[in-house]
């Protein structure tokens, strides 16, 4: 029997399928593990090679794992919610849950093609009304609880009222965005209904805020981030603004010192550690007062990580969107701050924070009191100085901080140097500026102990307190758009929130996906979902792609169950993923919110630990080669030009010319230094656009057209998609699986090159050969000699440390290495081919099933099997390389086991031809054998 992967691939499939082999049951005497993936979400384009990668790498560990005797749960599904099947919607009319539901059904097509143990009677698919039933009930959980400071975790929102109740506003320590007049009980009662509410709002980790949306008037439409670019839309270059709008929020900020201690807890790479503490961006500092000049009572409350530089402070800056702006603003000043606030509205948060050539601001007319030198200060306005960080103002303190700095060059602010507390007094120059200088107290600190001094002085000043700033935002929940959870939630006459409880509200039907002209999501148009039967209305955004894959994990874990999102004793069961696979470029969004999310549960005695991943791991990317051809910027005879990468210089070199990227599957030795179009590739390119059937094509002397050959993205823009079911159908999935494993280290981005791919398929061939010739079947019961025994056992320990460590890649080769060296000792024996068989399962399952049964198992291999341990007693060398030496010079090399007695040594070396010839029939005078070091004959 010839080894064919299209002859027994599918085969293994669907035995394992009818024997749900890979089903894992939420109870077991085994320990647990649990390996996941980040599921993808279904675009039109269906999978390329690059994604399979980390589904591969985590298939392999979770067969290794079953092997190993855990109870693995190892599951599949689909973010099926987003953006791209909403366009897609818009621009034809295709409802997004009919054009989801075919990607699901191709991505699932391509994933089983590849073999994955993945146990899918647990499918999650986040737009299911069955799943997003318990994303909305999350929902609704974060809406009715607070977080308490003094307790250190989310409690119910009843217990705030109650706290309000007894004790006011001062009995509640609570993270909020409440920013209104203290209250006491008796005040809390007094409060109307709707006053009760607007409070609370105000301290629930689902709350509504004034967010800000980039609103695009030509469009009609809200835009994502990354669909405006310098303040216009990429689709059309129209103004982008921000728009004000009433919008859902989550109060991840409540959890950033615990998302931060619990990445103390995991074993993330160190690099992703960083990202994640630098979107969280502690930082430590004082929050200071100070008094506005003339207006009795108003302060400023700025946060500062340098309270030491404050004798520096020049000038006030206020974020343009502060709450004070109108009231601080002068008459002469009005027109100029209106103008000021009209051009800021047309600069995205990204440019604001990024931008740092443009300085731009407004002097707002009002001042404010130096607190030590009492001396007047002015307040300006300006973009720099973020609304939602810190307090949204700053003392600026030029002579030490950068932008600061540019700021008063650019406006003539005055600079007063600070950095050297020692050389004070500058009071003279401190006079003439109008502020005081003398920070005597600060006088020869070193940076640290000043900050400390300085918040000591501000405290004891009654003008501040020593605080501790996160850059960590609360994330905006609301979508202007149709395809994703509504919420369930719904407001009176007063716009009073309440809740839905018959759980899932399901979006409604729609045929028209347009934004309604006032930006509202289309789902605004659907009235009489609008519009409740207890005379309400509904909540018309729905949530952000984020919401459905903060929990799906916990949803794995009893995907089926109907009375909850997943119960108690599952999750103890389970209790947490152990090993966590994904792209990198999940750090701050995902990754975040799925910590955060599983905390809040956790609060809520949801769920046993405090953290959701044990571990994790980045794949790298996988890329294209992109092939480019020269185009001639100038035609010749009104017709195009191509030109052979080689020969460019003749016609002036690369300014004259545009590269052009073509389909890979015109091009000779893709991938290699000689890639080109020979005539049969210049043919189906020139078919492949028509404005190219009568091009010129200036080739090389052997009639090729060389083409150019990048790194890229592999992408259908630059024709260089490699598509895994290709792969497949040619080489078979373990030689795909192995192969993808073997173009390198798990964590690296490295380029897909098909042509290395024959070289496993090879390997596969060559390990079947040792089982059968043709027909023939070879394997035999012999006794396993030691040199056989060693080359398996030292395969085993090899990739067993390459399987623990990651380091796939290893794997393979050592898998290469071992099977050519049986082949050299011409090893058929079951007791070593069994176990090699099992070591190679995970990587290439059906293969190894096929040739388990030919052994004559009758149940597979993932159920039956060991993992295999090596011995170390096989791998200590057995044999010594001995050098012969006549009269001290060495004549011969002789290899004798290290156990042979001395004279058995002795009669060897004197037997070999080289000796035989010195000693010329005469019996040496002496005999030296120094035991595994040397033998000398004296003559
Ligand atoms: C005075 C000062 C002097 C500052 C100095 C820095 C250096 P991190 O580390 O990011 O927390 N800041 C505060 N709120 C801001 C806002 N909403 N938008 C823009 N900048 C803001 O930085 C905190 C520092 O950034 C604060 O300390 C403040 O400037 C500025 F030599 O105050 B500093």
């Amino acid at each position: 029997m010839d080894y064919t992967p299209q002859d027994i691939e599918q085969k293994w499939q669907q035995y394992w399928e009818e024997k749900q082999v890979y089903k894992t049951d939420n109870q077991s005497s085994k320990p647990k593990y649990y390996v996941l993936d980040m599921f993808p979400y279904p675009s039109g384009a269906g999978l390329h090679v690059g994604h399979p990668l980390g589904y591969i790498a985590s298939d392999i560990f979770a067969r290794f794992k079953k092997l190993c005797g855990f109870n693995v749960l190892h599951t599949m599904g689909f973010d099926a919610f987003g953006l791209p099947a909403e366009q897609y919607a818009i621009q034809t009319g295709v409802h997004p849950a009919v054009s989801t539901a075919q990607n699901v059904q191709r991505y699932r097509q391509q994933l089983d093609k590849m073999g994955f143990c993945y146990d899918w009677s647990r499918e999650v698919n986040t737009s299911d009304p069955s799943y997003y039933k318990w994303t909305q009930q999350i929902f609704l959980w974060l809406f009715e609880h607070y977080y308490d400071v003094d307790a250190d975790k989310a409690m119910p929102i009843s217990t705030l009222i109650q706290k309000f109740e007894q004790g006011g506003s001062s009995a509640v320590n609570a993270v909020n965005s409440y920013d209104e007049e203290e209250f006491d009980a008796v005040t809390w009662h007094n409060y109307s209904q709707k006053e009760q509410e607007d409070i609370l709002m105000n301290f629930r980790l689902a709350y509504r805020k004034i967010g800000y949306v980039n609103w695009c008037e030509e469009l009609g439409t809200v835009l994502a981030n990354d669909e405006v670019k310098d303040g216009r839309s990429e689709r059309g270059g129209y103004p982008v603004i921000q728009k004000p709008m009433l919008q859902w929020a989550l109060r991840i900020s409540a959890y950033a010192q615990r998302l931060l201690d619990g990445l103390e807890t995991v074993e993330f790479a160190e690099a992703l550690k960083i990202q994640q503490r630098n979107w969280i961006g502690r930082s430590e500092g004082a929050q200071i007062f100070f008094d506005v000049a003339g207006i009795d009572t108003l302060q400023i409350e700025v946060f500062t990580t340098r309270p030491d530089t404050i004798f520096g402070a020049t000038f006030m800056v206020l974020a343009p969107e502060h709450e004070l702006v109108d009231r601080l603003t002068t008459a002469e000043q009005r027109a100029a701050v209106d103008e000021y606030l009209h051009y800021v509205e047309s600069r995205s948060e990204r440019d604001r924070m990024t931008d740092v050539k443009t300085v731009s601001g407004v002097f707002t007319g009002a001042y404010c009191i130096h607190p030590f030198s009492g001396k007047e200060i002015p307040i300006w306005l300006s973009e720099y100085v973020l609304a939602g960080y810190g307090t949204g103002a700053i003392m600026s303190v030029p002579s030490d901080d950068e932008r600061d700095n540019r700021f008063a060059h650019h406006f003539g602010l005055p600079i007063i140097p600070v950095v050297d507390q020692s050389m004070h007094p500058y009071a003279e120059i401190g006079d003439k500026l109008g502020i005081m200088i003398n920070s005597e107290f600060l006088d020869g600190l070193e940076v640290i102990p000043a900050i400390k001094k300085a918040i000591e002085k501000i405290v004891e000043k009654g003008i501040g307190n020593r605080k501790i700033n996160f850059r960590l935002r609360d994330a905006n929940f609301s979508r202007q758009r149709y395809w994703g959870e509504p919420f369930p939630i719904k407001y009176d006459k007063d716009g009073l929130p309440h809740i839905e409880k018959a759980l899932p509200l399901e979006l409604p039907p729609l045929d028209n996906f347009h934004p309604t002209a006032e930006g509202q999501s289309p789902l605004a148009r659907v009235e009489d979902w609008v519009n409740t039967t207890d005379g309400m209305l509904r909540e018309t955004d729905t949530m952000p792609g984020y919401a459905g894959s903060s929990w799906y994990f916990l949803r794995y874990m009893d995907a089926n169950n109907e009375e909850e999102a997943f119960s108690q004793e599952a999750v103890n069961y389970w209790q947490d993923v152990d090993l966590y696979l994904g792209g990198a470029e999940h750090a701050v969004g995902h990754l975040m919110y799925s910590r955060f999310w599983h905390k809040f549960l956790y609060d809520m005695g949801k769920v046993p630990t405090q953290e959701p991943y044990k571990k994790l791991i980045n794949q790298g990317m996988i890329q294209g080669i992109i092939e480019m051809i020269y185009m001639y910027n100038e035609r010749r005879d009104g017709k195009l030009v191509y030109v052979s990468a080689d020969r460019i210089e003749e016609f002036g070199g690369e300014e004259n010319f545009s590269k052009i990227p073509v389909y890979i599957a015109f091009v000779s030795n893709y991938g290699l230094s000689d890639s080109h179009l020979d005539d049969d590739g210049i043919k189906a390119f020139k078919a492949w656009r028509p404005e190219n059937v009568d091009a010129i094509f200036e080739c090389n002397a052997e009639g090729h057209l060389v083409t150019h050959s990048e790194v890229g993205k592999m992408s259908k823009r630059y024709h260089n998609v490699i598509n895994p079911d290709d792969m497949v159908d040619k080489y078979g999935s373990d030689c795909f699986r192995m192969y993808e494993m073997f173009l390198g280290p798990l964590e690296d981005s490295k380029p897909w090159n098909t042509n290395g791919i024959s070289g496993v398929s090879k390997f596969l061939k060559k390990f079947w050969s040792l089982f059968y010739d043709g027909d023939n079947w070879l394997v035999v019961d012999d006794t396993a000699s030691p040199a056989e025994l060693k080359v398996l056992h030292s395969t085993i320990k090899t990739v067993r440390h390459g399987l623990e460590t990651f380091s796939l890649n290893t794997c393979v080769s050592d898998f290469m290495k071992c099977v050519n060296e049986l082949r050299d000792l011409n090893c058929h024996k079951t007791s070593i081919l069994k176990e090699l068989l099992v070591l190679l399962a995970p990587f290439a399952p059906h293969i190894t099933e096929e040739l388990w049964m030919a052994l004559g198992e009758t149940t597979s291999v993932f159920q039956n099997a060991q993992y295999p341990t090596h011995n170390e007693a096989y791998l200590v060398s057995d044999s010594f390389d001995y050098p012969v030496c006549v009269n001290g010079k060495k004549r011969a090399m002789i290899n004798l086991p290290a156990s042979m007695a001395q004279d058995q040594i002795i009669a060897a070396a004197m037997e070999l031809e080289e000796i035989q010839k010195w000693l010329a029939g005469a019996a040496p005078k002496k005999t030296i054998v120094v035991p595994k070091k040397m033998i000398n004959f004296v003559l």
